[in-house]
């Protein structure tokens, strides 16, 4: 048993002031967008970037929760999406090309993914370095009161490593560096999904994508 409530949201996709709604429902947040948690627990699964409007105004606010949960006993942590993946590939390769061998054909680029995906030009101006400090820190797998927790529905996670641990140094240690091959690489792998939905009449049961 938990002696604090657990709380897990997904896919905020831009729409910073809808996040901040739904916090305020759960008791989580006040009028100000100031923690009223207590020791509540808030993970965050990724993907706050692209689609809408302010994806970055949504991690300063989890960023600004993430501050502020610890003085009372709570804690507000969160996982990297394949969406943060594109908005840091975005900002740090723009149009160049993804060498073919490693994008399974030529014409690949982070800017042509990040526009086809929702790509907000509003979210790659308000980036900082500590945005980029703070992404790149980020977990992309976690165990928390024995629920493993992770973006994308796919066992591509398992390319990196056996253990939790050696799964986020791996993701980490190509996000601190400058081989597009290999960002490439962490943007395809968090973008195959399905491998958990079971299979369906007629369908595939696992299906791993490259973009
Ligand atoms: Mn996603």
């Amino acid at each position: 048993m938990l002696d604090h409530p657990t709380f897990v949201v997904g896919d905020v996709h831009g729409h910073r002031d809808e996040l901040a709604a739904a916090l305020r429902d759960a008791d989580l947040v006040d009028s100000a967008d100031n923690w009223t948690g207590a020791d509540a627990h808030l993970w965050f699964l990724g993907d706050f970037v692209d689609r809408g409007p302010d994806g970055v105004g949504a991690i300063d606010l989890v960023r600004e929760l993430q501050r502020q949960a610890p003085s009372v006993g709570g804690a507000v942590e969160s996982l990297l999406g394949n969406h943060e993946i594109l908005l840091l590939g975005m900002y740090r390769f723009g149009d160049t090309p993804v060498p073919a061998e490693a994008a399974g054909g030529g014409g690949r680029s982070f800017a042509r993914s990040w526009a086809v995906n929702g790509g907000q030009l509003a979210d790659q101006d308000a980036l900082t370095d500590e945005h980029i400090e703070w992404l790149t820190s980020r977990p992309v797998m976690e165990l928390v009161a024995d629920h493993l927790l992770v973006h994308s529905d796919t066992l591509e996670y398992l390319e990196w490593g056996d253990t939790i641990e050696e799964i986020n140094s791996a993701v980490r240690r190509v996000l601190t560096g400058d081989d597009l091959a290999e960002w490439w690489d962490v943007w395809c792998r968090m973008t195959a999904r399905f491998a958990f939905r079971g299979r369906r009449r007629g369908g595939r049961d696992a299906v791993a994508t490259r973009w």
